[in-house]
């Protein structure tokens, strides 16, 4: 029998990933995507089949978790194996800006997904994985953290995060549901979202390195974070659902970098050589020398790097770390790319893209747009 499996958050960085390896293994997949404006499909564009097609086995379905009657008839029409719910408003800065937003998607959409299962009957078939985060431990209590450090979030996006945690782990107990919380630590791939640090680095640089922008502006460089590449985390997203027991894992790789770490990896990739001057909000990066031939718009003495206390959160999370011991004895899970080799990919892949932009922009030409289906 062909599984079934229904993605929140198709469209995003995880969602995109954790659809191909569902499609590599057989599944039929279905996603739900939000209606937008413009296209918002480009993470699954390579992987979208046209509904016309026979054999079809991936599905979109328009929808959004701050539509309860939405999510039931999906649900009831699908039937669904699996369900991952991936879908959020993710970015803790933007939390701050917009709270209520995020708590009604981030932790009443957890709960109504589950009480549309529930609803339907089938608690005790369908499978449900819970996207819950690192921010949980926030203020940290001890490091590293594990399934068993307590939580104290630091962030409107963290605290939606925490009642979508313990609603799964309330459906659990009260109703017998196959449902775990995967507690993942940052996780980032070329695909991760723009304005999220990692991808903010690797991009802006790039664009730097090709003319296409003049310096990079940045909140807290010291913040410290365990780095994993997001294909290695969705893989252990589905192992969490294979189990005979529903239960709770931390994902992490147990290896803790600095944003400045991250920066330094970046520039070099890039063949440049920087130096930080001043402190605080005045610090800022300047190039010392240039190798190689990425950076053609890049010379010694520009200022590449600045600092926009608009980035510092009005309550930061300084540190995390995770200790994946549990997920490793008891599934057998390790993750297989370095914070480093994942920084090489995406730096790789933001240069194409520059690359391209300014032999476009050389031309006089437009940029391409985006298809679908
Ligand atoms: P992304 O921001 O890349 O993707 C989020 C997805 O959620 C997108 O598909 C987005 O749609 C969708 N979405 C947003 N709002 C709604 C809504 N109202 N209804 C339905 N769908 C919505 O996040 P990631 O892929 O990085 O993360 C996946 C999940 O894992 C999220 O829940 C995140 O909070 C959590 N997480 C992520 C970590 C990380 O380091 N990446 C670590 C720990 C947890 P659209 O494309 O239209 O915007
Ligand atoms: P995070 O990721 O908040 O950990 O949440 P993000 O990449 O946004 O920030 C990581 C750290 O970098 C610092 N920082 C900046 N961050 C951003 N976005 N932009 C900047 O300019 C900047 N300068 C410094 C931040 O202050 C922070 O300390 C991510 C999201 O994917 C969540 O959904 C997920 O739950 C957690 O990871 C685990």
């Amino acid at each position: 029998m062909t599984k079934r499996a229904l993605i929140t958050g198709v469209t995003g960085q995880d969602g995109s990933y954790l659809a191909e390896f569902l499609l590599a293994k057989g599944y039929e997949v279905h996603g739900i995507k939000r209606r937008s404006s413009l296209f918002n499909t480009q993470r699954i564009d390579h992987i979208y089949q046209d509904p016309h097609e026979s054999h079809q086995r991936l599905k979109l379905h328009y929808g959004d978790l701050t539509d309860s009657s939405n999510l039931t008839r999906i649900i009831e029409q699908i039937e669904p194996d699996e369900v991952y719910n991936l879908g959020a408003q993710s970015h803790v800065a933007v939390s701050f800006e917009a709270p209520e937003y995020t708590a009604d998607v981030d932790a009443i959409g957890t709960l109504r997904l589950l009480e549309a299962i529930r609803f339907i009957g089938l608690e005790r078939k369908t499978r449900f994985y819970q996207a819950s985060t690192s921010e949980l431990y926030g203020l940290v209590q001890e490091t590293p953290q594990s399934e068993t450090t307590p939580f104290h979030p630091r962030s409107p996006y963290a605290v939606a995060k925490l009642y979508a945690y313990w609603i799964t782990v309330n459906y659990r107990e009260a109703y017998g549901m196959h449902a775990s919380n995967g507690i993942l630590f940052n996780h980032e791939s070329p695909r991760r979202g723009e304005t999220f640090v990692t991808r903010k680095i690797t991009r802006g640089f790039c664009n730097i390195a090709q003319g296409l922008e003049s310096c990079v502006y940045l909140g807290n460089i010291d913040a410290l974070r365990d780095w994993g590449h997001a294909k290695d985390f969705v893989r252990m997203q589905w192992m969490m659902l294979q189990q005979d027991e529903p239960e709770d894992y931390v994902i992490a790789t147990g290896v803790q970098y600095s944003v400045r770490e991250f920066i330094d990896w970046t520039t070099r990739a890039l063949g440049i050589t920087l130096r930080f001057e001043g402190t605080g909000t005045d610090e800022i990066g300047i190039v010392e020398s240039v190798t190689g031939s990425d950076a053609p718009a890049v010379k010694p003495g520009d200022v590449i790097l600045r600092i926009d206390p608009r980035y510092f959160r009005p309550a930061e999370v300084e540190t995390l770390l995770g200790d994946p011991s549990k997920a490793r004895e008891k599934l057998g899970w390790q993750p297989e790319i370095t914070a480093q080799q994942m920084c090489a990919e995406m730096v790789a892949e933001d240069l194409r893209s520059a690359r391209r932009h300014a032999l476009i922009r050389e031309h006089g030409l437009e940029l391409p747009v985006a298809i679908e289906g």
